[in-house]
């Protein structure tokens, strides 16, 4: 099969089969009840007194999280490890006497329970003197990095905050994005990045957990160029708010322009209002029900998940949020307990010769069915063996060989003999997920109708 470029990386192919993962804001604003600390705060303040990260891995496993993030140093600048680039940190804490490392905590925690691990590190830093001063700046980040890169074993994914501002010189920090990637490069092969400009993943454009209904994992660098500062939002500043809104829920087809990269979209959000844990939000958690519609709006719309669950000052994780947590998992389990279209016979209008219609339904996302090279349209249909009643529909592209598919339809054949559609959509990327009206049926027929290259799915799955 010729691929269609560009084509993702091992780690951005990895990364975007793990679907859902888990955010942890945890720092000093859990303790000065704020969302944005200015760097005044003491390091006194921070003393989790129950703290147990053993137990957020717990909840993550148990929520069916892949990758667990934590913010070692939010915008405030409070560092979660002993770094020896600053005292504003854990070591001057009271926590552990000063002798914690929560960012070792959490590695081991995550890893104890099978996950994989990300940290978060805020390049805008209001605590920090030289911040602001650039090049003495950027020498103080890249030595933080460098100790996170090299000093908790192997990262999934570094998390790299756009934000920026002035320094208390009153000049405005630009940031060496170049040498930050550099280094994850280095020392992380394998983990993607996420932030502004030149990353492996982008940042879906709102922070209400929704990819766009059509989304490319494509888009072009010129879009998002990174001017060596502050990123997309200033590269962009041309461009208007609501299209780069749109620009970066959507993406942009590979129409062949030179300047297309591979950058899927994730989708951050936070259970609760705010991205660290306040009080006053305990009856502001978000219900299992809506944290399933994000799981279609984002998983199911070619994006992944990064869910948002702060730990209390205590130092552990709500039993709202754990409530909502253990819900949400359910329902989906439940929604995706079994295929119905597993002993189903599949009859395509053309086949590649080693890409055969039988691949759609094997539950293998390696192996796919291709119509013959050259088409752009294709038909599968879809005989079951028993009448059955969908109320879901699963569709995956075989990204590996790029995303192509920009316009699709599903019907089903009624008992008079009838076709009628049931769903209708433009992109499918890694995975679509359609709600649909449930109704009941033994033929399916799915026709792509548009595709920038020959048309191929991994699977067709019905629920
Ligand atoms: C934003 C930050 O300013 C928020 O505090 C939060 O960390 C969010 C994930 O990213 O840019």
């Amino acid at each position: 099969m010729q691929p269609l470029h560009p084509l993702p990386s091992t780690a951005q192919l990895a990364w975007q089969r793990t679907e859902t993962n888990l955010f942890v804001h945890f720092g000093m604003n859990t303790f000065s009840d704020r969302e944005w600390g200015d760097g005044t705060e003491s390091p006194a303040l921070f003393n989790p007194g129950k703290l147990d990260c053993r137990q957020w891995a717990l909840v993550a496993r148990q929520a069916g999280f892949r990758i667990g993030i934590l913010t070692a140093k939010h915008h405030d600048g409070f560092c979660l490890w002993p770094t020896a680039t600053t005292d504003h940190s854990v070591k001057c804490s009271p926590w552990r006497e000063g002798r914690g490392d929560l960012v070792r905590e959490f590695v081991d925690a995550f890893r104890a329970e099978g996950l994989r691990v990300g940290l978060y590190l805020s390049p805008w830093d209001r605590h920090e003197r030289s911040y602001g001063d650039s090049p003495v700046y950027n020498d103080f980040y890249c030595a933080q990095l460098t100790e996170l890169m090299t000093g908790y074993g192997e990262l999934d994914e570094v998390w790299f905050d756009g934000a920026c501002a002035e320094g208390p010189n009153g000049r405005r920090q630009a940031y060496d994005w170049k040498r930050f990637f550099g280094l994850v490069k280095k020392f992380q092969p394998g983990a993607v990045t996420f932030g502004d400009g030149g990353t492996d993943v982008r940042w879906v454009g709102n922070e209400r957990g929704y990819a766009g209904e059509t989304c490319w994992s494509t888009i072009s660098s010129e879009s998002i160029r990174f001017p060596g500062d502050s990123g997309i939002n200033k590269a962009n500043d041309a461009l208007a708010a609501e299209d780069l809104r749109a620009l970066l829920e959507n993406g942009e087809p590979p129409d062949g322009r030179p300047s297309l990269v591979w950058r899927p979209p994730e989708s951050d959000v936070s259970i609760r209002p705010g991205w660290f844990y306040h009080d006053i939000e305990n009856t502001k958690v978000r219900a299992a029900e809506n944290l399933v519609e994000l799981y279609f709006q984002s998983v199911g719309r070619n994006s992944l998940l990064l869910l948002n669950v702060p730990p209390t000052p205590e130092g552990l994780i709500h039993d709202a949020d754990i409530q909502a947590l253990n819900l949400f998992r359910m329902q989906l389990n439940r929604l995706f307990a079994r295929n119905l279209a597993c002993e189903a016979t599949v009859r395509t209008d053309s086949e590649h010769r080693d890409h055969a219609g039988t691949f759609l339904l094997d539950g293998n996302p390696d192996t796919y069915w291709a119509a013959r090279e050259g088409a752009s349209r294709a038909t599968i249909e879809i005989e079951l063996a028993h009448p059955s009643t969908i109320a879901v529909l699963c569709l995956q592209e075989p990204i590996q060989i790029g995303q192509r598919i920009a316009r699709y339809h599903v019907e089903a054949r009624d008992a008079m003999g009838q076709w009628n559609t049931v769903s209708t959509g433009t992109t499918i990327g890694n995975k679509k997920l359609d709600r649909v009206r449930p109704f009941t049926a033994t033929h399916l027929r799915v026709s792509i109708d548009e595709s920038l290259a020959t048309p191929a799915l991994a699977a067709i799955q019905l629920y």
